[in-house]
């Protein structure tokens, strides 16, 4: 009964409760510690069953025929790759090897910004850990495999109810001889602000332990100074540091002097001279144009020792062409995802740029066949996740007008649909590209991208023009985020931002324009430890948990939270997961190596007097019932 009445808790309907609520109700939790783990797993496929899962509620579901996505076949065991090269002689002479190789090398991004830029980042681990052998012994030319970083850790951890750190170990055991590759945010780790430096150094040395082999870096004003904790982290770890630029503006167009070529190859020298092994080029938005992307990229390989690493998106849907212009420029790498999850605002088609270069000198000596099968693989696991589509159905041109980051696009426009702003929508994109220039023309990528995002979106809803919100005799309340970018927390763009706009949103205030790490004081770590040890009620606190806990203090303690409940549903089949069983239907989960749980959903009951549903099941081959509140 103790396990009904959390169910039904006002404070867990509201997915709010947190250790706080465990610990003023104990008794509910050590019931629920003590359940064994293959009913905490009925308990969850029970209540998606009965009340469906939040997040795919009024969405467009799968079609019921669709079949469990099979990888394809091993062609043999992982021949040596990048990897192999990295662990045996070290980051600067996979720099090099780089350097001397005629083919255009390129990066999956499947895992990473392909579903983080068309499924809102919603992919399980289950779906990549099952094919990432293949990768490894199928797709050995590859230069790495982008599998994690950028928004993919809070969403496991928030949205999939998975340790986003166990996805990592799984997948660098699955691809041994293949580079991972992650999105660091410099300072702002895999968060949204910044954090102490001994956060982020400790954050780059566990990511680095747990397999992370190169570190894509950036800054979200392109502000040097705040990037070195972040590299020198990477670089003292023994992994490959990407130092990273982000492009923004037209190096062609003469009224976005502020972003020309110059300040590109300014910017990439500071970094080569900071230590990057590698010049990251992310071009976030997908704003460089073919005949731009020539130029910039001839003057990067001429000015620059180390190699071009180029990451794009395709919303404009010209982004194909760019990379094409960038490898006759003699770009080292590209980012590409697999076709299944490329254009739009993804990565340009993996299998179209093998196709493109296919007996030119930079062929990319792919196995086209290889990549057609594992295409397929992804395409029926993107079948599953129909509820998290955006919906964009063509290139779009405005992407130039607005400069919203691909992993922004899709979400904004939710965002403002959920405020009632879906018909205005050319105004949010127009009014974010006026954000932009009242903010001083800055960079927008995570976070600044969201502070431009939040503020179009006040604006948008309430009405406010430019000169509304410049206008020194009218009040406006600016969200928090603006605030917060404007006190100098996310610290500076070039040139500082604007007089006027500081003075409107901070009034007296005087801003910091120091590196914001500069006045955190560091965290206590074993303290740390001993407060989270407390809270989950002298649960161990590994290393990855801790960090989990220093990224994200909330949202980590929800996840342990329901994990107590709900036990290991991460190897639950991803139908399973958002929309529970049929009855009469089988499926089996492996929920430890070698230990499978077989479920059969035999029947629902009715809802009782009580308001709640029996559900019954077969574990295993024996009967087991669980009851869960209707909550329909
Ligand atoms: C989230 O959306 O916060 C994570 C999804 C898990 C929420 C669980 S699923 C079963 C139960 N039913 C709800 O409405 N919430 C929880
Ligand atoms: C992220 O920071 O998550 C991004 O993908 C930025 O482009
Ligand atoms: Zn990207």
């Amino acid at each position: 009964a103790f396990v009904e009445n959390l169910l039904k808790h006002p404070t867990f309907l509201n997915n709010e409760y947190t250790t706080k609520f465990i610990d003023e109700t104990p008794d509910l939790f050590k019931f629920s510690k003590r359940r064994d783990r293959g009913t905490k797993v009925l308990t969850y496929i029970a209540d998606i069953t009965v009340n469906g899962h939040p997040e795919t509620a009024g969405r467009p579901e799968p079609s019921a025929d669709i079949k469990a996505p099979r990888p394809p076949r091993l062609i043999g065991t992982p021949p040596p790759g990048t990897r192999t090269l990295l662990e045996d002689k070290g980051p600067k002479a996979v720099a090099d090897w780089m350097l001397a190789q005629k083919q255009l090398l390129l990066t999956d991004t499947t895992m990473r910004d392909g579903h983080q830029s068309l499924l809102a980042t919603r992919m399980r681990s289950i779906d990549m850990i099952k094919v990432a052998p293949t990768y490894a012994a199928n797709l050995p030319q590859l230069f790495s495999v982008e599998c994690w970083g950028g928004a993919t850790f809070d969403v496991a951890y928030r949205f999939l109810q998975e340790c986003p750190w166990q996805r990592l170990r799984e997948l660098r055991a699955a691809m041994p001889n293949l580079l991972t590759q992650m999105l660091l945010r410099a300072s702002n780790g895999v968060g949204y602000t910044n954090y102490p430096d001994n956060v982020v150094q400790e954050f780059v040395r566990q990511a680095a332990e747990t397999g992370i082999d190169v570190f894509r870096v950036f800054d979200s004003l392109n502000w040097v100074e705040n990037m070195r904790v972040a590299m020198d982290a990477v670089i003292d770890s023994g992994k490959i540091c990407e130092g990273t630029i982000c492009y923004t503006g037209d190096i062609l167009d003469p009224d976005r002097a502020k972003y020309d070529l110059k300040y590109y190859v300014s910017m990439a020298k500071e970094l080569q001279a900071a230590g990057a092994h590698v010049l990251g080029l992310k071009d976030m938005a997908g704003l460089l144009k073919p005949a731009a992307a020539r130029v910039l990229v001839r003057a990067l390989k001429d000015e620059l020792d180390i190699p071009v690493h180029f990451h794009t998106h395709d919303t404009s849907g010209i982004a194909g062409g760019t990379i094409l212009a960038a490898a006759d420029a003699g770009v080292d790498a590209v980012d590409a995802a697999m076709d299944a999850f490329s254009g739009g605002t993804s990565q340009p088609c993996l299998g179209s740029i093998v196709e493109a270069l296919m007996h030119t000198d930079r062929d990319t000596g792919i196995d086209i066949e290889r990549i057609r099968e594992i295409s397929n693989y992804w395409e029926h696991v993107r079948a599953q996740y129909v509820a998290f589509e955006s919906g964009l159905q063509a290139p779009a041109s405005e992407v130039y007008l607005h400069e919203m980051p691909g992993g922004q696009f899709t979400n904004l426009k939710a965002q403002a649909r959920s405020m009632g702003l879906e018909d205005k929508w050319p105004e949010v994109a127009r009014t974010y590209a006026e954000v932009n220039q009242m903010f001083g023309d800055i960079v927008k990528v995570t976070p600044s991208s969201k502070v431009v995002g939040d503020m179009a979106l006040m604006m948008v809803s309430q009405g406010l023009t430019r000169a509304d919100v410049e206008d020194p005799d009218r009040d406006v309340a600016f969200p928090d985020s603006v605030i917060d970018m404007m006190r100098g927390n996310l610290g500076q763009p070039p040139g500082g931002f604007p007089p006027a706009i500081l003075l409107k949103v901070l009034k007296d205030e005087k801003p910091n324009t120091e590196r914001p790490g500069a006045h955190l004081d560091p965290v206590d770590l074993e303290a740390t430890r001993k407060e989270l040890v407390d809270l989950l009620e002298g649960k161990q606190v590994d290393n990855e948990d801790l960090n989990g806990y220093l990224m994200y203090p909330k949202v980590f303690l929800d996840y342990m939270g329901r994990h107590r409940i709900y036990g290991p549903v991460r190897t639950l089949p991803t139908r399973t997961f958002f929309y529970g069983m049929q009855p009469g239907e089988e499926i089996s989960a492996e929920i430890d190596p070698g230990k499978i749980l077989e479920i059969r959903l035999q029947t629902v009951g009715e809802t009782g007097e009580d308001g709640e549903v029996k559900v019954f099941f077969e574990l295993n081959g024996q009967p087991r019932v669980i009851r869960v509140p209707d909550r329909k």
